[in-house]
């Protein structure tokens, strides 16, 4: 096995310069654990940044994916395949929509979204063709594709990509009075939103801002789309964010005072356990029927392999009850970094929702503290990474015991209060 030092100097030879990784080399993943090539062993609190929800090499989607690849791969949609419609069936259940259109990654699933929704404008709403508008938040994140990139107001993200795609409105996050104000442009087909916006450094919106912005879609006649690829899977305490506060054993009861049901429902990530790229657009019959044969799709997606490995992932989250285990683990989580904010002058802000949680520190947002953070507490066993400048984004697998939760709130405290005492 090669060492730490030759595959970061290979990744530096030979990749494209597109990340700015922490210093450590992952050789190997088991649950909340993954080891560097020389065996060091650290507690993942990034989760490929909530795509491993079910842990590293979970054994269920293991074999799931083993089996499969022994049997058939790929089909491409020529052709119909014997586990495709077992996986759409299984997802409109369990998240109650009509149908499912099933793609690979979560900009592919963003990018189906921003079509259905454009084209439901056209044939079922009556906007002129070409002048369908979107709404999207200030600092959002939705992915990397060209389009996408078009309303990010990230310039890391967005600078020197143009030409950008026209047709969508900026509001700003959690603030209804702006979103009523853009959709009362008839041209509007849609409202694009994270339920939690995560790389913006985990922004948790007022507790009715959800339900009342879906209302307000609902007066207007605009589409209501919920990217959940990275809130969403259990996350966040329940299987999606815009469920507020239902533990749904399984299926999303409708809770008429917290559940807020998207018109578009968009996945990704942990749909398939961090094992194989899988993403779905949820919605119902009215609404996917704008979409032809032939008007849309992916060679990869829907294939058996992926669909199977995502058929497990998702048991795993029923059978092992990760909404329940998030939401619990993530209150202590909270709890503990609150009463390390009242010893430690570094930590600023502590916000978060199930296991989907991020510390704001007390530095300026260019300084290097949150980074430096993050390097003391490599040393001490715990991977995380900041988002956003001075914030750290600490998100484990939902698999983690309360046993090993305490053991990294341990670590955190041990690295912050010794980071604030020696004084770099
Ligand atoms: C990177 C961020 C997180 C997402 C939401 C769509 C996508 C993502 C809410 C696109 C992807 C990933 C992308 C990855 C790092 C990570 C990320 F820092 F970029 F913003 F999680 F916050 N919607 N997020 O979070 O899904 O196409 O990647 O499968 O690009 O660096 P994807």
């Amino acid at each position: 096995m090669i060492s730490t030092k030759e595959a970061i100097t290979l990744e530096n030879k030979y990749g494209a310069h597109n990340y700015h990784p922490l210093p450590v080399v992952l050789a190997r993943g088991e649950g909340v654990y993954v080891w560097d090539p020389e065996g060091n062993r650290y507690f993942d609190f990034l989760s490929a940044y909530s795509a491993v929800n079910q842990g590293h090499c979970h054994p269920h989607i293991i074999k799931a994916l083993k089996d499969q690849a022994e049997t058939l791969t790929l089909t491409s949609r020529a052709f119909y395949n014997n586990v495709l419609g077992e996986f759409e069936k299984h997802l409109a259940e369990t998240f109650g929509f009509d149908k499912v259109l099933p793609m690979n990654t979560g900009a592919e699933a963003v990018e189906t979204a921003i079509k259905v929704c454009r084209k439901w404008a056209y044939e079922k709403k009556g906007v002129h063709e070409n002048e369908a508008k979107i709404v999207v938040c200030n600092n959002n994140f939705h992915g990397r594709t060209t389009t996408i990139i078009s309303f990010s107001n990230d310039s890391d993200a967005s600078k020197n990509f143009g030409p950008y795609t026209p047709g969508f409105i900026k509001v700003e996050y959690n603030n209804l009075d702006e979103l009523e104000l853009a959709l009362q442009d008839e041209s509007v087909a849609g409202f694009l939103v994270e339920p939690i916006q995560g790389e913006a450094g985990v922004m948790v919106p007022d507790q009715d801002y959800l339900r009342k912005a879906a209302e307000l879609c609902k007066k207007y006649n605009v589409l209501f789309i919920a990217d959940e690829i990275q809130t969403g899977i259990a996350r966040t305490g329940s299987l999606l964010a815009v469920c507020g506060n239902c533990t749904c054993e399984a299926a999303c009861e409708r809770q008429p005072n917290t559940y807020v049901r998207p018109d578009i429902l968009v996945l990704g990530k942990a749909l398939s356990g961090g094992v194989y790229p899988v993403s779905a657009v949820l919605t119902d019959d009215d609404i996917m029927d704008v979409i032809k044969p032939g008007q849309h799709g992916s060679t990869y997606g829907g294939n058996p392999l992926g669909t199977k490995v995502a058929i497990a992932a998702m048991e795993v989250v029923h059978d092992e009850k990760l909404a329940q285990n998030a939401r619990y683990l993530g209150e202590i989580f909270r709890e503990e970094m609150e009463q390390l904010k009242s010893e430690c002058s570094l930590v600023n802000v502590v916000r978060g929702k199930g296991l989907l949680n991020a510390v704001e520190i007390n530095d300026s947002t260019d300084s290097s503290t949150a980074w430096d953070l993050c390097m003391k507490l490599k040393e001490n066993g715990l991977l995380a990474k900041p988002t956003h400048g001075n914030i750290i984004r600490f998100a484990p697998p939902l698999v983690m015991t309360e046993k090993q939760l305490r053991e990294c709130v341990a670590i955190i405290r041990k690295t912050f209060l010794e980071y604030e005492q020696s004084g770099e």
